[in-house]
């Protein structure tokens, strides 16, 4: 009787560890696929905070597919008309004024200017927005020229800031495009 009760129990353990492995074999089969889809695309979404006293908030969404990136900023609380945003060295919005964010993002040592200039130009300098009179903006943006997480030194955002100025880009003052303020900030962090 003990000795059935015994062969009972080991059966059903083996039972148990077999069905455990066909479930593990099954997970196994099912993640090439998953991490395919996923691989392909890259998703970062970062908050705006308002700096040097501002009400400027908003999102900044970076998404990476079939090797662009393709930036889209919302933001309200801004004055109406234009505002330039650039990507800028550092992922600090620590200071007040958004400084800690350093200069712009130019790791090609290109002077300032419009996006796609001949003369050069940033790989931060994204350009100019315009907000309406209820304060609100927005801007897509997208380029080969960046990427997210890639290592590539001249590409990859990962690292940097956003910064929504007071002003307008005038794309020739040498290098910030006399934007004025830094009025709001956010890093680009995974
Ligand atoms: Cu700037």
């Amino acid at each position: 009787m003990k000795k059935t009760a015994v062969l009972t129990m080991a059966t059903l353990l083996l039972l148990t560890v077999a069905c455990k492995k066909i479930n593990k074999e099954k997970t196994e089969e099912l993640a090439p696929d998953k991490e395919q889809v996923t691989s392909n695309v890259e998703v970062i979404k970062i908050a705006l905070e308002p700096k040097s006293d501002s009400n400027v908030s908003g999102t900044v969404t970076f998404t990476q597919e079939n090797g662009s990136v393709t930036m889209v900023a919302e933001m309200e609380g801004l004055t109406e008309g234009a505002h330039a945003i650039h990507i800028h060295e550092k992922a600090d919005c620590s200071s007040p004024d958004g400084k800690s964010t350093g200069g712009h993002w130019n790791p090609t040592a290109q002077p300032h200017g419009k996006w796609g200039s001949p003369e050069g130009y940033h790989k931060g300098d994204i350009g100019n927005f315009t907000a309406s009179a209820d304060g609100k903006g927005s801007i897509t943006f997208t380029t080969d020229e960046w990427c997210i997480g890639c290592g590539d030194e001249t590409k990859d955002i990962i690292g940097k800031g956003v910064i929504v100025h007071a002003g307008t880009d005038d794309f020739t003052t040498q290098p910030t495009g006399d934007a004025g303020g830094r009025v709001s900030c956010a890093g680009i962090i995974k």
